[in-house]
């Protein structure tokens, strides 16, 4: 069965792309399985190292949406794609707008090992 940190990784993690152009989130959105029994209504993608996004777990801690109180912000601004599905896009045509932003991010991380932390959660950006 698919942990915590590897939806993590199948929904928030891309490292490997910097230029994105207009139809990636339609096609990572698929890709990632985020179009299954509905669109996902949003989503963003983090083109960073995962060593980068994992070592925000020890960064400044603050409080999540949801008042759990283990999310952690990011230092410096990261490289993502925001997903946001389009108004009046009907499942199963799950139809994206893209956007690139250089923003502070948000997750949430929880301990695999004492003193192993691993991200499991994105929270938003900033
Ligand atoms: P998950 O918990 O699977 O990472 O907040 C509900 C979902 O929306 C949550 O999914 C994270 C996702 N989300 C983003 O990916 N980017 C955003 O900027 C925000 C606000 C939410």
């Amino acid at each position: 069965k698919e942990s915590q940190a590897e939806k993590f990784q199948r929904q928030h993690m891309d490292p490997n792309t910097s230029t994105v152009t207009a139809s990636y989130c339609n096609e990572m959105m698929k890709r990632r399985s985020m179009t299954v029994g509905r669109c996902k209504p949003v989503n963003t993608f983090i083109h960073e190292p995962l060593h980068k996004v994992e070592a925000i777990c020890s960064q400044e801690n603050v409080r999540c949406k949801n008042g759990q109180s283990n999310c952690y912000k990011s230092s410096s601004k990261m490289r993502i794609t925001d997903c946001s599905l389009k108004k009046g896009s009907k499942y199963p045509k799950c139809d994206y707008e893209t956007k690139q932003l250089q923003k502070s991010i948000i997750v949430a991380c929880t301990y695999k090992h004492i003193r192993i932390p691993e991200t499991v959660h994105f929270d938003g950006s900033v």
